[in-house]
């Protein structure tokens, strides 16, 4: 059939009306996708600036706490020993244009201010069986598997886990074989399970958060009574460090590489007892808790030594037996695990040390109370009545009065929109600057 022209020509302008039309509709749906995708964009902007203000606020309450712990090794009050500890409380709360941030732990059902102290823990890296086996819900085989995974050899202890056990795994891995770097890895070695180590303290950031508190309402389980049981990562470390400065912020006397001469002029000592102590340094077989076990004199004759000048050496004053204990340094491998402060691990903490008696425990719980100032070198331990120089010397083989390694948990927040970014950032003050270890942000 023909199509009339007619008719042609009245199709035609009702066709050029549907195209025009559906141009309109096609523009109409760009605009309209091209608003929704603004405004998206704008709100994703919104969310970004958001998040980005809440993060830097986080970083900048990490930064403070740097600032104040390299000022305070640098500056030490040498009569106070928490004078590091106040510094960075000082900072723990700030606020900038539009944000904050705080700095806190959760320690014996508290919040603290300021960073958790690494040296308030044991470092389950130099932790002994005897004192693995002191931690709650633990076993022989986890106690030896845990010795298996840090020990550097293949030997499978009696109860033990070595890179068979964990070779025939449905995903296999290798133990470490050397210091385990972070709680999570503890995770890994055989039978330690997630809940032993963290406890209530699911995402191990030291902090007792809404869901580580509601009971069942969401996950982690928790008995939500306002206290954060922490399991293990409560009392135990991977983090503090041996060694590092001396109290006075300057870098350690490397013993056996100094002259006698250096040694009068910092311990201020005659000239036997300072020729003494460098020929006992250099003999490479003691260490500075040899010094506090047994007087100069003694130890000088036990091996085979005498004054130049023929008359008996005059034993260290506790004075000087301070300083050489805390500014000098003999056979320690730089790095190595920490050692426990005495003045900040807590009294539970204190009883997972096998290696103390509780006899001595007792007694330290008792007198550092009465010590505000806390214990300014292990020296002063001499000082408590009821411990001897060997009972100190042997304390001082896990502990110390000092620590390296600060942990702190900031969180930072957009005021406006409540969003909050934590970061969890490990500090060393081992060497400085300090060095950041490690960061984790959430
Ligand atoms: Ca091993
Ligand atoms: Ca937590
Ligand atoms: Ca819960
Ligand atoms: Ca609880």
């Amino acid at each position: 059939m023909s199509v009339s022209p007619r008719a042609n020509r009245a199709a035609r302008p009702s066709f050029a009306t549907a195209i025009v039309l559906w141009i309109l509709a096609v523009a109409t749906v760009i605009v309209v996708e091209l608003q929704t995708s603004s405004f998206r964009e704008a709100t994703a902007g919104r969310e970004a600036v958001t998040l980005l203000r809440a993060r830097w606020a986080a970083r900048a309450g990490v930064e403070a706490t740097i600032a104040r712990l390299g000022f305070a090794t640098v500056n030490p009050d040498l009569t106070d020993a928490f004078a590091a500890e106040f510094e960075m409380e000082d900072v723990a709360l700030g606020s900038l244009d539009g944000s904050s941030y705080i700095v806190r732990v959760s320690t014996e059902g508290d919040d603290m201010l300021g960073p958790a102290d690494a040296h308030a823990k044991i470092n389950i890296n130099a932790m002994s069986r005897e004192s693995l086996m002191l931690l709650p819900f633990m076993t022989d085989d986890v106690a030896d598997a845990i010795l298996d995974w840090i020990d550097e050899d293949e030997d499978t202890r009696v109860f033990g886990a070595e890179f068979g056990s964990y070779a025939s795994q449905r995903h296999p891995y290798e133990p470490r074989n050397g210091p385990m770097r972070s709680l999570l890895e503890l995770e890994q070695v055989s039978n330690v399970l997630p809940d032993y180590v963290r406890g209530e303290d699911w995402n191990l950031n030291g902090v007792l958060d809404p869901n580580e508190n509601d009971g069942d309402e969401s996950w982690p389980p928790d008995n939500a009574d306002g206290i954060l049981d922490a399991g293990w990562s409560a009392f135990v470390t991977t983090r503090s460090v041996g060694g590092g400065l001396g109290e006075s912020g300057e870098a350690r006397m490397e013993l056996p590489l100094v002259s006698a001469s250096d040694v009068a002029r910092l311990l201020n000592t005659d000239s036997d007892q300072s020729e003494a102590v460098v020929n006992l340094a250099i003999l490479g077989s003691l260490t500075l808790g040899d010094f506090l076990r047994t007087d100069l004199n003694t130890l000088a004759q036990q091996n085979g030594m005498q004054a130049s000048s023929g008359r008996p050496l005059r034993s260290l004053s506790n004075e000087q037996l301070a300083v050489l204990l805390g500014e000098t340094t003999l056979g320690e491998q730089a790095g190595s695990p920490g050692k426990v402060n005495l003045n900040t691990i807590s009294d539970d903490g204190l009883a997972y040390l096998a290696e103390i008696p509780i006899s001595v425990r007792d007694t330290i719980i008792f007198d550092r109370k009465g010590r505000s100032q806390g214990y300014t070198s292990i020296v002063d331990l001499l000082d408590v009545a009821g411990l001897t120089r060997d009972r100190v010397a042997d304390l001082y083989e896990v502990a110390d009065v000092r620590s390296n390694v600060y942990v702190a948990t900031c969180r930072g927040r957009d005021e406006r929109s409540g969003v909050e970014v934590e970061m969890v950032v490990t500090l060393d003050r081992s060497t400085l600057p300090i060095i950041i270890r490690e960061v984790r942000t959430r």
